[in-house]
């Protein structure tokens, strides 16, 4: 059931006593599809195990909060050129617009609708298609509310992608109440600290909650940052570090943690004496971050000092190491491509079996990548990819092949495919000889949407040269 629909039925019945949510934030444990280490956390909370907000946070504060709020999805405003990317907005405001570099994109509007018991709310009118127990009424396929109206908690624009700054703001009345902004990482600069309070308590045991951020030139967050982060307390001590990561068998007791979409936690204990605790996060490469707050002196102060932490860089993966952008099931992980064995692939293909509400759904995604990481430079001019092909997978439309030059993916030039004509049987890319440690192919289906397009790799092999 997705928050929309939950927070639909909830509001349409006056007798409902609330929603149970399971669950608020991610768990350790009940790892979900990939049960498969390091992956060690559910994923479905609003807020991760860092308490890091996710976007669900947000349809929870605009159905639930009173103060003008909006706000933006996907999360980030990098993306690949010549991308449409479809922007959400959430709001318990009526009317949003918004705005790349400050030319409008158009405004939209929720109606103003009100229960059967005469409470008002606000939903946009149209098919919802998320409920296929309702056949007949005006929105057949649709969850339709007791006043006979469908729709949705969210108001939608597609934008073709340009970097800038995109803007969107809530008018109520015409006058701006909120707003909220996305901005164009460039590349990271330095590490911003930021602390949920100003003060506390130095009785050794008072908690400061520090997140730590990867940002660019403009003290934007680098989405895509994992940098190691080393941590530094002076006036108090280390409690935990975590990132909100599911997939990840970093210590939390440890004094250094890889960012996640460019954030970190440091949950920090007040030392015993009184004065200034000051924390520091440094990465390589990076300017450091600092900040720096106040202890008051304490009426009783822990005894047990505490534990001194060490650093816990994550260990080196295995090399060649295999990755992708999303994998159908756990038995058809990224390492499947590099295991000698003909039989295991990799494949982005799934199922998505029929529930009480949602019909069966297995059309194929549009387009994926797999990507191997070599460990260290070397030269390279081709890969070979054996491609499947049977009921449910089809050779790719295109295949593009890009070379990790040691900070970034960087498209190979003069690229020729010799496509396989058998199920497993190598297709060749060749391209202009390049030197790079990792080796990314990004993979158009040549049937989106459909239950054949999904693409399997069993083997791919890119020769030194
Ligand atoms: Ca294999």
């Amino acid at each position: 059931m997705s928050g929309e629909y939950g927070h639909k039925k909830d509001r349409d019945r006056k007798w409902f006593t609330g929603q149970f949510l399971w669950s608020g934030i991610d768990y350790i444990g009940e790892p979900t599809p990939y049960d498969v280490f390091p992956v060690k956390a559910s994923f479905f909370g609003a807020v991760d195990t860092a308490g890091f907000p996710k976007d669900m946070y947000y349809l929870f504060r605009s159905q639930w909060t009173g103060e003008p709020m909006v706000h933006l999805l996907p999360m980030t405003w990098n993306h690949a050129e010549g991308d449409t990317v479809e922007v959400w907005a959430y709001s318990n405001v009526d009317t949003v617009e918004l705005f790349l570099d400050g030319k409008s994109l158009g405004t939209r509007t929720f109606d103003t609708k009100k229960t059967v018991d005469g409470r008002a709310y606000l939903e946009t009118t149209e098919a919802t298609g998320d409920d296929k127990t309702f056949t007949d009424g005006p929105y057949p396929g649709s969850y339709t509310s007791p006043n006979g109206s469908a729709g949705k908690l969210h108001l939608t624009w597609k934008v073709p992608y340009r970097p800038g700054e995109l803007k969107a703001v809530a008018r109520r009345d015409g006058k701006a109440v909120a707003t909220d902004v996305l901005r164009t990482a460039g590349p990271a600069r330095s590490v911003r600290l930021t602390a949920d309070r100003k003060s506390l308590t130095a009785d050794g045991r008072s908690l400061l909650f520090v997140t730590a951020e990867v940002v660019d030139a403009h003290g934007v967050v680098v989405p895509d940052a994992e940098d190691l982060l080393s941590f530094d307390v002076r006036g108090g001590s280390l409690a935990g570090l975590d990132n909100g990561r599911q997939e990840s068998a970093e210590r939390y007791q440890a004094s250094t943690r890889t960012a996640f979409h460019g954030k970190a936690l440091a949950i920090v204990r007040s030392g015993t004496k009184a004065g200034t605790l000051k924390v520091t996060a440094r990465a390589e490469g990076l300017r450091a971050g600092s900040l720096s707050v106040r202890t008051r002196p304490a009426r009783s102060a822990a005894l047990t000092p505490a534990e001194a932490f060490e650093p816990d860089r994550p260990t080196p993966p295995g090399y060649p190491h295999a990755h992708a952008s999303y994998s159908g099931r756990p038995d058809t992980l990224p390492a499947a491509m590099l295991d000698g064995d003909p039989a295991t692939g990799w494949s982005n293909g799934f199922t998505k079996a029929a529930t009480a509400l949602l019909p069966a759904f297995g059309g194929a995604r549009q387009e994926d990548w797999v990507s191997v990481d070599f460990g260290r430079a070397r030269n390279l001019d081709r890969v070979e990819v054996s491609f499947t092909v049977d009921a449910t997978h089809t050779l790719p439309a295109s295949v593009v092949a890009e070379v990790w030059d040691g900070r970034r993916y960087v498209p190979v030039t003069g690229a020729a495919v010799e496509w396989a004509t058998d199920t497993d049987a190598p297709t060749v890319v060749t391209f202009g000889a390049v030197r790079g440690s990792g080796l990314r192919l990004t993979l158009t289906s040549a049937h989106p949407g459909e239950a054949r397009g999904a693409m399997r790799i069993s083997r791919l092999e890119a020769p030194a040269t």
